[in-house]
């Protein structure tokens, strides 16, 4: 049996949070693939291209770690990569409630697809894509938050802004 996972989301940017719920799906199932959602409705902050490139560099370490992007439903998606598990990470009791429905109907929309739920590190129960660019925004460091890497794309793209 070779099982192939796939961890969907928008990765706007890729957190410490996502890294290390990446490096433990890694250890359990035999490919994982990262797949970032191609989203017209959201205003990013980085591109798919951008955000495609910043998970490739944070997951080089991590042979059986895939980085792809995607349209439409997660998963069609998924059974295309012939996936069978969808990897979800769980913070906070808020979380349950919109992962719990989101499981659901992926469920009644492929029988055979099954969401696995990775709690998260406790260091990053409160790490969000949402929470970094806040911080930065207003001036904050986020070299704590993100990979190395990620932070000067997240500083380039705030200085730009400002001036
Ligand atoms: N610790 C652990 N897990 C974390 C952390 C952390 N610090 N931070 C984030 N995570 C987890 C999130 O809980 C989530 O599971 C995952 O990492 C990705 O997070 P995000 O925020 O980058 O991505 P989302 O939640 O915006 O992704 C949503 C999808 C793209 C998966 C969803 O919108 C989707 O499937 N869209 C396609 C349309 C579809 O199929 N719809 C039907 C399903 S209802």
């Amino acid at each position: 049996l070779f099982v192939i996972a796939i961890y969907p989301g928008s990765f706007d940017p890729i957190t410490l949070g996502h890294l290390d719920v990446i490096q433990r799906g890694s250890r359990l199932f035999d490919r994982v693939v990262v797949a970032v959602l191609r989203n017209p409705n959201k205003m990013p902050m980085f591109t798919v291209q951008e955000r495609l490139e910043q998970i490739r560099l944070s997951t080089q370490h991590l042979p059986n770690v895939e980085v792809d992007s995607f349209d439409g439903l997660t998963v069609n998606y998924a059974q295309m990569r012939q996936a069978t598990v969808i990897v979800r990470g769980l913070r906070v009791l808020s979380d349950f409630e919109k992962e719990l429905q989101m499981a659901h109907t992926n469920k009644t929309l492929l029988d055979r697809i099954e969401t696995v739920f990775l709690a998260t590190s406790t260091e990053y129960g409160f790490l969000s894509s949402s929470v970094v660019k806040e911080i930065a925004r207003f001036g904050g460091s986020v070299d704590h938050l993100v990979p190395k890497h990620v932070a000067l794309d997240i500083y380039k793209k705030c200085y730009a802004k400002t001036y």
